[in-house]
């Protein structure tokens, strides 16, 4: 799924870890397990690539996504934060949607490999350039657990005086065979509907996803899954510290739109996200921190 991608290898992080760059010397680490194969890059923390190996990837990565440290990639899990989508205050002041972490670079700080799983994580913490975007002071840390599954914690640390508040995502893309065949379930009875100015709708209990969908779910327990029939499987997406699950695809009209997608990209992602997508957001005082995951199995 990134064989495309043509990286060569600049430095060995470990025996199954290395950093790799692309011609324009965008950064990736890149994982080989035995038992399975990953990857992230360095900009935005941004997942981009798992697999179990003999089984289907797990996330998908759009064929098009581009690579480029001025905007998010296409796919994978962005790492939405310190807002959600655009806020008031982020559409007056004419700030990036979804926040700024998913177009910041991160440092990678550990790597633990074990026979079954490898443990890496990322952080980014208060700057010029982000300060003058947010004025906080936080560090960011993104922990990654990878091994027959996926486990993400975006953990929000207040290292400022002041008590700030922040909402985002983990916006997981998953990688199905064949959207027209999948469906969900473990949603609530009603949802948000952006496509629709927010109104409030009664949702069925098995969702058939069957053109553009862009749903907030206020629910933060229970498991969400994707019958993902033509993969015969089921992608189970358990999420805490949120207050929302988002369900997204753009359809064919939102897959021509986006210069990053082949225009039959829709057909085979669903983005089930750990959100924080409420107007109060998340208070995190000084000095306290808190912790925004997402499983995927
Ligand atoms: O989470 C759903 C959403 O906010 C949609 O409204 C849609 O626009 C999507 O995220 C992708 O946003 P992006 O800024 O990555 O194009």
């Amino acid at each position: 799924m990134i064989s495309h991608l043509r990286l060569n290898t600049t430095k060995t992080l470990s025996e199954q870890v290395s950093l790799q760059v692309d011609s324009k010397g965008f950064e990736f680490i890149i994982i080989n397990h035995p038992k399975f194969d990953a990857a992230f890059t360095l900009h935005g923390a941004h997942l981009i690539h798992f697999q179990v190996k003999q089984q289907a990837p797990l996330i998908y990565l759009s064929k098009t996504a581009l690579f480029d440290d001025k905007k998010a990639i296409r796919g994978g899990v962005p790492v939405c934060w310190p807002w959600f989508g655009n806020t008031e205050e982020s559409l007056s002041k004419k700030l990036p949607g979804h926040g700024f972490a998913r177009t910041s670079k991160w440092a990678v700080s550990i790597i633990d490999e074990t026979s079954d799983a490898i443990d890496l994580e990322f952080t980014l913490s208060a700057n010029e350039v982000t300060k003058a975007i947010w004025d906080h002071d936080f560090t960011l840390t993104l922990k990654a657990s990878l091994s027959d599954h996926v486990e993400l914690s975006l953990i929000t640390q207040n290292t400022g005086t002041d008590t700030f508040k922040y909402g985002g995502a983990l916006h997981s893309y998953l990688c199905v065979a064949d959207i027209t065949q999948c469906t969900i379930d473990g949603l609530a009875s009603t949802y948000s509907d952006s496509l629709d100015e927010g109104k409030q709708k009664n949702a069925e209990k098995t969702l058939p996803i069957d053109g553009p969908i862009d749903s907030i779910y206020a629910i933060n327990e229970g498991d969400v899954i994707v019958n993902d029939a033509n993969n015969e499987r089921k992608i189970i997406v358990t999420n805490t510290g949120n207050d929302s699950v988002v369900v997204w695809n753009p359809w064919i009209k939102g897959a021509i739109a986006f210069a990053d997608m082949p225009d039959d990209g829709y057909q085979t992602m669903m983005c089930i996200e750990s959100a924080i997508t409420s107007k109060q957001g998340v208070l995190v005082e000084s000095g306290q921190s808190h912790t925004l995951k997402t499983v995927i199995k």
